[in-house]
């Protein structure tokens, strides 16, 4: 939920890129982070393992200037991580839950990422799959930076729209 701080005339949101395991999150985040102005964004903050898994989470504050941000679900395209993408899209559902959020009104875009690899499956079989309530579906290659920032636009969309209805 946006938090408001009518002072200062900034609204605050928080996006969350939720994801199967090595499924991208932190390539999104990096990509980003990489190509937004300096003025624009605060430190990263990545904590990786010796194996580049993250650990916890990484934290990358954003300024979009006139428009803010709320949830973004990346999806690894490789066919066997159909299972993993089930699976972090139940997880999803119970951690809103846990906290109270609706899934049918949380603004809410899909990143199908790692279209580059050869066993990806097709777009509309994964949305067939994948797809839970007729949210933007987004192809990604995070690592090249494709789509990186169209996701993150569609997502900024959904959310002033949310703004936008006082919800
Ligand atoms: N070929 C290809 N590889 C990718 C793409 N995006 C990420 N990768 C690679 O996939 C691996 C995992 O990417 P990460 O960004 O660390 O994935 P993650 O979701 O943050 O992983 P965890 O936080 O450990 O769950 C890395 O080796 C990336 O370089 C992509 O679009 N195409
Ligand atoms: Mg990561």
């Amino acid at each position: 939920m946006p938090f408001i701080n009518f002072p200062a005339r900034e609204i605050n949101c928080k996006l969350v890129y939720y994801g199967p395991g090595l499924g991208g999150k932190t390539a999104n985040l990096q990509w980003i982070y990489d190509h937004t102005g300096q003025n624009q964004k605060g430190k990263m903050v990545s904590l990786a393992t010796e194996t580049d898994r993250t650990l916890f989470f990484d934290f990358l504050p954003l300024d979009l200037g006139t428009v803010r941000g709320f949830k973004t679900r990346l999806a690894d395209s490789q066919e066997e991580r159909l299972d993993a993408n089930f699976e972090t899209m139940e997880n999803l559902m119970e951690h809103l839950k846990e906290h109270n959020l609706n899934f049918t009104t949380i603004p809410y875009v899909l990143q199908l990422n790692k279209r580059d690899l050869p066993n990806a499956m097709t777009v509309p079989e994964l949305t067939k799959q994948l797809q839970k309530k007729g949210e933007p579906i987004l192809e990604g290659v995070a690592i090249q930076g494709l789509g990186v920032f169209e996701t993150l636009k569609e997502l900024a969309k959904l959310v002033l729209a949310e703004l936008k209805k006082g919800g």
